[in-house]
């Protein structure tokens, strides 16, 4: 019977094999008409293949998570076909079309993914702000029946270049982290070069400052052995002062440069003379690569012995190529194997031609042995791995008291307010995050009312101290908001791992964040990350575009809502009145739950897929502006989440319809008003979701060029009132091609006012006319394209 270690040992030598077979395939024995390289990492998986060995097969349990380097993806799809969670058809469309991912991908793939990764650094941290959100959830008493599990992130040494990476140590520490492992592939190589000397000392450091356990595997046990041979100690001392590059450009060049090299520099001729003299130049060769990383005993041991729940970072020395030819090469990040390479491994590996993808083929240990080691895997034992949760009922109408003059922004802290005193079961899942703007975006009285999250107790001192003050900053466990320092990279990064939880934690939360709306460009990439990964947030941006005045040039947006359109997995809004946001506010408490195929087939009712779900960008205003006051009927509500409807609908002889969105809506209405006087019929469109119109005209069209002819977008049902001769002008606070397009979907002539250039402080007026959103600049547009009589208001404005 071979032996646990024996069995390992196979498995990484298999998975090794997938991994680069899997590439070499895809780039070489399948048609590739594009001219393209297909690509692939064999030397950065290669880097990986012990250590992802060990966890999988021998260290995880079932409630570890784990985000794997996204360039070693091919190990993480080889040990899941070796496991009988991926088939083979995957892995031979490897990057190809519905093929296994290049990266990683919890949505795309079919192998159970736990975490996203390709944008380096940002599934690192994921790893940790997942462990957060797993404390979360126990501390409010939910999921007690699941064993904890460890967040694991397996990450190449250069992904430590990251900004984020930074970001959230911090964070973590602050947070009092626990059960999180950083795992670094210290290959001392990047994508282009080979790093600095000693570098391995700051992360060191770094990682302790924050509270980190570090373990280190540096030396391999046939490296531990051979120090303890006489001349092992200048052994050891040439390997800890050889620079990278050297060390590297040794890897690569093999065993007989090895003898030369060592020769030279620690021959003695006594002991370490002897010491070199005993091995032959493969043996040497064996020797000066093993280390601690591609160590299968000093690995399961050091895994082993992290049996706390410290956060803890290892640092395993590996080789970039280990066990390839390109082994240690400083050009190997993109290095393919030639097919004559590859033949040479192939024959190496015990596996005959044709026998590429048998699972068990060339291995030393007999299959069936290796198959029931493989049944007993623990990280396998409950097959699946992605949770279900229940949904939470939101009901239709989410009651606030709209006062006659207010922002979105302020309606926003409103509604919330409201929901904090509410006893509804969608209430206690609710949880907020801010990175250090809690206050300024109007979260205050919700967190007055559900407190602040700590694993830990803690009173606010001011309160005690009988200091006055409007917000009580009181800590609990079962505190509903997460303060997060400055950094929208962590806020996005929380958001997508407490949109995960019912997939990771079993337990549904229902996540809002905010921060200011031009800082979601800080965080984009993240944000992009957390919708590429499917998580379920709502993320307010407050305050936008130059409608903050006074707040000053810097913080003005004016590209965030062609963002909000071009996201995908993100469903944007604007409102401009607080009745909008509470039934936006109700509707996407709802849309972050579904959970539909992403392949199902969109709504008749408005062609988009709210069957499938996402997440939500809300874009919030300060401007406080006179609310109308109407009754909210099923139609109106209805209108408002499929993306805009008629405040005043054109009559059949109207020359001008207005059609605007958000805040600016007092200069439209005031505009529409203005021109009424000497025109006729003049239409205002009220815009709530450019977004969700946008999506629902393009995805109609496609469905009538699919055959379905009577698809009509909502957006084109409001347009039919339109008369064909009729001009349109659009305004926004936002660059004009968020609403310039809707002079597409029926051809009517469109003027687009927005905001294209930025910077200017100033009050509203002054502003609006600076930048032309103002009334006169909608009247004056509509003169342009639309000539009426003269316009006796424009000139005496
Ligand atoms: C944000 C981001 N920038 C750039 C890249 C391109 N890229 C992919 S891997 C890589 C270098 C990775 O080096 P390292 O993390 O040390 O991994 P190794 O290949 O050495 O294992 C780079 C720059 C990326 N994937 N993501
Ligand atoms: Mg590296």
């Amino acid at each position: 019977m071979a032996d646990d270690l024996d069995i390992l040992r196979d498995l990484e030598r298999k998975v090794l094999w997938l991994a680069s077979w899997m590439i070499h395939h895809a780039n070489h024995l399948r048609d590739n008409a594009d001219g393209l390289k297909v690509g692939g990492h064999q030397a950065s998986s290669a880097s990986l293949a012990a250590i992802m060995t060990a966890l999988y097969f021998d260290v995880l349990r079932p409630q570890d998570r784990v985000a794997v380097k996204p360039h070693a993806a091919p190990n993480f799809h080889a040990i899941q076909y070796l496991l009988g969670h991926q088939t083979r058809d995957k892995l031979e469309a490897f990057r190809g079309y519905h093929g296994a991912q290049s990266y990683p991908s919890r949505t795309k793939d079919t192998d159970d993914v736990d975490f996203s990764t390709g944008s380096v650094g940002l599934g690192v941290a994921q790893t940790l702000f997942s462990s957060l959100v797993q404390d979360y959830v126990r501390a409010h008493g939910w999921g007690r029946n699941r064993p904890e599990g460890r967040m694991i992130a397996l990450m190449g040494d250069a992904e430590m270049d990251e900004g984020n990476i930074f970001e959230a140590l911090l964070e973590g520490w602050k947070q009092g982290l626990r059960n999180c492992w950083w795992i670094i592939d210290y290959n001392r190589q990047s994508l282009d070069a080979v790093i600095r000397e000693g570098l391995w000392e700051r992360y060191e450091q770094l990682f302790k400052n924050f509270g980190w356990d570090v373990v280190i595997l540096k030396y391999g046990s046939l490296q531990q052995a051979a120090f303890r041979e006489p001349g092992g100690d200048k052994l050891k001392r040439w390997i800890d002062n050889c620079p990278n590059q050297l060390y590297s450009a040794l890897v690569f060049a093999g065993g007989a440069a090895w003898r030369k090299r060592l020769n030279d520099e620690i021959g003695d001729q006594g002991p370490a003379t002897a010491l070199i003299a005993r091995r032959s130049d493969a043996a040497l060769a064996a020797l000066m690569n093993n280390l601690g990383g591609h160590d299968m005993p000093s690995l399961r041991a050091a895994f082993k012995a992290a049996t706390h729940d410290r956060p803890t970072c290892f640092i395993c020395y590996t080789v970039k190529g280990y066990g390839l030819p390109m082994a240690g090469h400083k050009d190997n990040h993109a290095g393919l194997m030639t097919p004559a390479q590859m033949d040479a491994f192939r024959a190496a590996q015990g596996i005959r031609p044709g026998h590429e993808w048998d699972k068990f083929e060339g291995l030393a240990t007999p299959p069936d042995e290796i198959a029931a080691f493989l049944e007993r895997v623990p990280f396998a034992r409950d097959g699946a791995r992605r949770l279900k949760a229940a949904r939470f009922d939101i009901p239709a109408a989410l009651p606030v008291t709209i006062q006659p003059v207010t922002s979105t922004q302020a309606g926003f802290g409103a509604i919330l307010n409201e929901i904090g005193r509410s006893d509804a079961a969608f209430a206690e899942r609710i949880v907020t995050a801010s990175p250090d703007v809690t206050v300024s975006t109007n979260l205050g009285p919700w967190v007055n009312r559900r407190k602040l999250f700590a694993r830990q107790a803690q009173a606010d001192t001011f309160k005690n101290e009988r200091i006055p003050s409007t917000f009580t900053w009181e800590f609990s466990p079962r505190g509903q908001h997460i303060e997060l320092g400055i950094a929208e990279m962590n806020l996005f990064i929380a958001l997508s791992a407490l949109g995960l939880s019912h997939a990771i934690n079993g337990e549904r939360l229902l996540p809002i964040g905010t921060l200011y709306d031009p800082f979601i460009a800080r965080g984009l990439d993240a944000l992009n990350y957390a919708c590429y990964q499917d998580a379920r947030f709502i993320v307010a941006g407050t305050p936008s575009g130059i409608t903050l005045a006074g707040e000053g040039g810097a913080h003005q947006s004016i590209a965030q809502p062609l963002i909000g359109m071009a996201q995908d997995g993100l469903a944007a809004f604007e409102p401009a009145f607080v009745d909008e946001l509470a039934a936006i506010l109700a509707w996407s408490l709802a849309y972050i739950q579904k959970e539909g195929d992403g392949d199902d087939a969109p709504s008749e009712h408005n062609w988009l897929r709210d069957e499938t779900g996402g997440a939500v960008y809300l874009r919030l205003s300060t401007r406080p502006i006179e609310q109308v006051q109407r009754p909210m009927t099923d139609e109106l509500r209805q209108g408002i989440v499929d993306g805009g409807y008629w405040l005043r609908r054109p009559g059949p002889n109207a020359q001008v319809v207005v059609a605007y969105t958000g805040a600016i809506a007092p200069e439209a209405i005031a505009a529409v008003g203005l021109m009424a006087e000497d025109r006729r019929d003049v239409g205002l469109l009220a815009v709530t979701s450019a977004d969700r119109l946008n999506a629902g005209w393009t995805a109609a069209q496609r469905m009538r060029e699919r055959g379905l002819v009577h698809a009509r977008a909502h957006v084109e049902r409001l347009l039919d009132d339109v008369p064909p001769h009729c001009a349109l002008v659009t305004v926004c606070d936002a660059h004009p091609a968020t609403l310039g397009w809707l002079g597409a979907v029926a051809g009517h002539r469109t003027r687009a006012l927005g905001v294209e250039h930025f910077g200017q402080t100033g009050s509203l007026a002054e502003l609006y006319r600076h930048y032309g959103i103002d009334t006169a600049a909608i009247i004056a547009a509509a003169q342009a394209i639309a000539p009426g009589r003269p316009m006796r208001h424009l000139r005496a404005m």
